[in-house]
């Protein structure tokens, strides 16, 4: 080595794309430069003895000092909720600039960029989500996005103020194919959960369990049956975000046999919570109210085969940090119906630690399929595999070093987000990430913070599509074709 180290991380079992290294990682000017046992010193070393290296988590699916669809801004801003992903191995979060009806495009990018600036402790990229598909928006401004870095958007088929009609979907796609977007689709059918809701609220079921009820399983998949099949029309592939439902996962699982080239995300909060959850004694259930909803325990299950098996490719934590009070859940307090309360779960920090805990050391995935699942994925699909995603000489020093034996009791008290509380509270799981280094910079260690505020980057996203077509470690996904075939396909077409 003749330059010397400004990091060696040594004696940790290190996660690369396809293998286990048991070695050292060092690291010069906030890169990875080598990986390999019997590493010079650093400037500073740090010993990994007993903990896993893997790459610092990528969430790519976060609601950040966003206005929601009902107008209500979250309590944690690009300073908190960056902290509290650190604190959980995140290294990287894509939370969304929000176009509302009447926004333009360049107008919301500019005012969330100021926003993110100054109080990000680790990178961040944007996508774009999509409410106003006018003329200029479409002609004009979009594309521009996209050119300038923010090369994935979401729609939503539900909710009355942000949703898209099927025709706007299709330009939207087609719009995105042409550019080498990602469209990143919430799939629920807005009239059947608005027909039931009306109905439920008529007859004077207002508690948050009818939320659950309301936003029926059948709405979820017949959106995404209707999603995929207007991307096959067009040819662009989709990405179905927070996927809840076993039915729907059968669905995406059965598009995909057939070759359609859809990818689909799924979160913590259809892994570890029920629609049991949503009826906890008086409003408490409102704290597990998120859309879609978590279903049973048939669907949690369906959610880690897909995982398993590659239908499900990201794990994010679609963090929406709503306070339970008039802020978020209870704008009308005691009197707040479930049609009222602002609709999410907070998730940033706990995202991985649970995912580890009752995904890898129970078996259910292995460590390379973590990685992809909470990394190396999200690398791919939004245009960041060049510097994140992977343990890799070359790419951005994003770490984090995971004791596997540490058994954590999860407490509110503990995390570092604005919320108030967790839905997890007083779940026992195994294994943390006690240090976490961003860019070469240990960001987390001891359960202090070492970041300044603002110290992240902002991401300017590669189309993935043209700029790197992602590879596949095949090792740990059997349906490992699916992603660079959707990928190719969308090049072509
Ligand atoms: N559903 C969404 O669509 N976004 C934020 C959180 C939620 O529950
Ligand atoms: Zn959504
Ligand atoms: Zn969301």
């Amino acid at each position: 080595m003749e330059q010397g180290l400004d990091l060696t991380i040594r004696h940790g079992r290190i996660v690369t794309g396809d293998a286990i290294i048991e070695g050292d990682v060092g690291v010069r000017d906030g890169r990875i430069v080598a990986i390999e046992p019997g590493l010079p010193p650093g400037a500073r070393d740090i010993d990994a003895a007993g903990r896993w290296v893997l790459p610092g988590g990528i969430d790519s699916h976060c609601h950040v000092e966003q206005l929601s669809g009902m107008g209500v801004m979250g309590a944690d801003d690009f300073y908190s909720a960056t902290v509290s992903a650190a604190f959980g191995g995140t290294t990287t979060i894509i939370p969304f600039a929000a176009q509302h009806r009447g926004m333009a495009v360049p107008d919301v990018v500019r005012d969330y960029a100021e926003r993110a600036r100054t109080k990000a402790v680790i990178d961040y990229g944007f996508h774009l989500i999509l409410a106003n598909p006018d003329d200029r928006t479409m002609m004009r401004d979009l594309p521009e996005a996209i050119r300038n870095g923010i090369s994935s958007l979401k729609v939503y088929m539900t909710y009355d103020s942000m949703k898209l009609d099927d025709y706007q979907l299709l330009d939207v796609f087609d719009l995105a194919r042409e550019h080498g977007a990602l469209v990143m689709v919430h799939a629920e059918n807005n009239d059947m959960i608005k027909w039931l809701a009306r109905r439920l609220i008529e007859r004077g079921h207002t508690a948050p369990k009818f939320h659950a009820v309301a936003h029926d399983p059948l709405a979820e998949a017949e959106a995404t049956n209707r999603a995929i099949t207007l991307s096959r029309l067009v040819g662009t592939p989709i990405l179905i975000v927070h996927v809840a439902g076993g039915s729907t996962v059968e669905v995406i699982r059965s598009a995909q046999t057939l070759g359609a080239r859809v990818l689909a995300e799924s979160c913590p909060q259809y892994l570890f919570l029920t629609a049991e959850d949503l009826d906890r004694a008086g409003l408490e259930g409102a704290k597990y109210c998120c859309s879609p909803p978590p279903r049973d325990a048939g669907s949690q299950e369906a959610i880690w085969q897909g995982f398993a098996d590659g239908t499900l490719l990201t794990y994010s934590s679609d963090h929406a940090p709503y306070r339970f009070d008039e802020t978020g859940k209870l704008p009308k307090g005691e009197r707040t119906t479930f049609k009222e309360m602002a609709n999410g779960v907070p998730g940033l920090e706990l995202r991985m630690p649970l995912l580890f805990s009752e995904g890898v050391l129970k078996g259910r995935i292995s460590i390379h399929q973590f990685v992809e699942l909470t990394a190396a994925n999200h690398a791919d699909l939004y245009g960041l595999s060049r510097r994140k995603g992977r343990v890799a000489i070359g790419t951005d020093a994003d770490l984090a070093l995971w004791n596997p034996d540490r058994e954590v009791r999860i407490a509110y008290d503990d995390l570092h987000d604005r919320v108030g509380y967790t839905p997890y509270e007083g779940k026992v799981i195994k294994g943390w990430p006690e240090v976490v280094v961003s860019r070469g910079r240990v960001v987390v260690e001891n359960g202090r913070l070492h970041a300044e505020r603002g110290s992240g980057q902002y991401l300017r996203r590669e189309a993935p599509i043209f700029a790197w077509p992602p590879r596949c470690s095949g090792a740990s996904r059997p349906r490992a074709g699916l992603l660079s075939e959707a990928l190719a396909g969308a090049k072509s077409g």
